[in-house]
């Protein structure tokens, strides 16, 4: 007997995703009054905290700034341990939200949505789900994350390997022992980075795989110093407020006033050596007002980094293969660390050059590279994500127009502000491409998205309005704005996931806005109170 057809689940807001964004969504729209429902592929809510388990993992934004600000109670009342969050402390914290704001009723797991289609007629989508769902709703918000598509490459060999291997962004949540065993870990991103020393006091052996090698600083992780944290409680309502007057969406970091070429060698030295002391990254890119403009003065904080590194790594040989040469720093992602350096001056751990002598094949008992052969009995993927536009255009996302995402975003995505995409009516986006997002304290970011969309839906409600859409010249506008921002900046000098460098075939584009958080949400202000300027709106 052929199966019933079920029924549609009508929704006023379909929201995909139940990471940080989208749990606030449901929270924020359903304060609306609107019927709203998240659907999570994960079998938990907490999207980038849920998927990435590795050994090590941990936010490198410090943890009374990394949280959710919409609630004075929950962040008066949450205590955070220490300096930054682990990755089980951020996946209690989301949990917690959850529970305590009874988020989970409109949030259904387990399930991935595989494609979203537009009615132009009926200005409706309509979303079909892996488990053959039909989910129905005017409006549809994309909270889909910006590093939550991981990619292995597809190096020969790998079905053949007899050990085990994993990728850091789809960690098993039994964890993984690698008490006794060689293992070989292949990238040295944040992920790697973050990794690498835990493995290494485990493993028998540890055999890093260096493609490029990045700047890492010292996090200075500690506990949480208790006087530190009353006085940031204190201040919680206005250090939010102070944070979106910020570059980064961060508060407590003045901004300089020096060029570092204006210092001199032995100040610049010195304020180099303070800000690797204290620890973070915002700090050592704030010793000077140019770093990430002037690659003359971006050398000089790059060198003494590369000095850093040299007097921590004993074997000269592994120091200089480790001391990036080929970005300046903070152009990619500068990382955090906690004794990574250190790590490679233990005797179970060898650092491989496979830029040298890339890696050839996955054989049944380890990796060959060009030049050696290197048993195995686990092999981690640390290889990062299709970033920022790679979980969009996993879902087939359509109009009856014709219009498709594969072929909106071919050459690079397209969007106005990051928010929405002209030619797709009603569909948002949180911190999607060519928004801050990913240059920003990220739930700040989240929060901002989702409030304005959230005011965007009452004012069409208010209005009688019924739809949506960003004009093409609008888009084509703050595309240019966010390419010109970009090159006025150091940042796509360097071969990073920002620009899409990282997946064979992917277009090379600098994909996020890097004018600033401040800038940023003028902007969108602005174009609210101008009645959704750069939008057609329609009954
Ligand atoms: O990924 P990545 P990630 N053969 O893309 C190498 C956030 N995050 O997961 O540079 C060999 O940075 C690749 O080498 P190369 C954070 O925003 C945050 O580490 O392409 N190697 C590189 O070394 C971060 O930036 C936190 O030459 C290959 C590495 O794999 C973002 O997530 C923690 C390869 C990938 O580095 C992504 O970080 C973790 C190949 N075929 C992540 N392909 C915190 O909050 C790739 N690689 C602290």
């Amino acid at each position: 007997m052929p199966a019933a057809k079920s029924k549609a689940t009508k929704l006023d807001v379909v929201i995909v995703g139940a990471g940080v964004g989208g749990l606030y969504a449901v929270h924020r729209l359903r304060k609306l009054g609107l019927k709203v429902r998240a659907y999570e592929a994960g079998s938990g809510v907490g999207g980038t905290w849920f998927w990435n388990r590795y050994p090590g993992c941990r936010c490198d934004v410090e943890s009374m700034e990394y949280s959710y600000s919409f609630s004075n109670e929950l962040q008066q009342e949450w205590k955070w341990p220490e300096r930054y969050g682990t990755q089980p402390e951020i996946l209690r914290y989301v949990n917690h939200v959850a529970d305590r704001f009874d988020l989970r009723r409109d949030v259904q797991l387990d399930t991935r949505i595989r494609s979203a289609t537009f009615d132009s007629k009926a200005n409706l989508w309509t979303l079909k789900t892996d488990k053959g769902e039909t989910v129905t709703a005017p409006f549809c918000i994309m909270a889909t994350g910006n590093l939550s598509t991981p990619r292995t490459p597809s190096i020969p060999g790998l079905k053949s390997f007899k050990g085990k291997w994993y990728h850091t962004g789809l960690w098993p949540h039994a964890g993984v022992d690698f008490t006794g065993l060689r293992v070989g870990v292949i990238g040295t991103g944040s992920s790697g980075v973050q990794m690498i020393p835990h493995i290494a006091k485990q493993a028998k052996h540890l055999y890093v795989f260096q493609r490029t090698a990045n700047f890492s600083l010292p996090a200075r992780n500690a506990p949480l110093d208790p006087e530190k944290e009353r006085k940031h409680k204190a201040e919680y309502p206005e250090r939010r407020r102070a944070a979106y007057d910020t570059p980064f969406g961060i508060a407590g970091f003045p901004p300089p006033e020096k060029s570092a070429l204006e210092a001199t060698e032995e100040e610049r030295r010195h304020a180099y050596a303070a800000k690797w002391a204290e620890g973070g990254s915002i700090s050592y890119l704030y010793a000077y007002n140019d770093l990430l403009v002037n690659k003359a003065s971006n050398d000089t904080a790059s060198e003494f980094v590369r000095e850093r590194i040299r007097a921590t790594v004993k074997d000269p040989k592994t120091a200089e293969l480790l001391c990036p040469t080929d970005h300046p720093i903070g152009t990619k992602r500068l990382i955090l660390d906690t004794e990574y350096y250190e790590t490679y001056n233990r005797d179970n751990v060898t650092l491989v050059d496979i830029r040298s002598a890339p890696i050839k094949a996955i054989t049944p008992n380890g990796l060959h590279t060009t030049d050696a052969e290197y048993t195995l009995d686990a092999i981690v993927f640390a290889t990062g994500f299709d970033a920022m536009t790679g979980a969009m255009k996993e879902i087939d996302i359509r109009t009856d127009k014709g219009a498709t995402i594969e072929e909106k975003w071919a050459d690079g995505p397209r969007t106005y502000l990051g928010i929405m995409m002209a030619g797709f009516p009603n569909l948002f986006m949180v911190t999607g491409p060519q928004s801050p997002g990913v240059k920003s304290q990220m739930i700040l970011s989240c929060e901002q998205h989702v409030d304005w969309i959230a005011d965007c839906l009452q004012h069409l409600r208010d209005k009688g309005l019924q739809r949506i859409e960003p004009e093409k010249a609008a888009e084509d506008a703050w595309v240019q704005h966010t390419n010109e921002v970009a090159d006025s900046t150091l940042y796509p000098l360097a071969n990073s996931w920002y620009t899409g460098a990282n997946i064979p075939g992917k277009p090379r584009v600098f994909m996020p806005y890097v004018g600033g958080v401040t800038a940023y949400k003028k902007k969108c202000d602005e174009v609210a109170a101008r009645g959704y300027e750069g939008f057609m709106l329609a009954v």
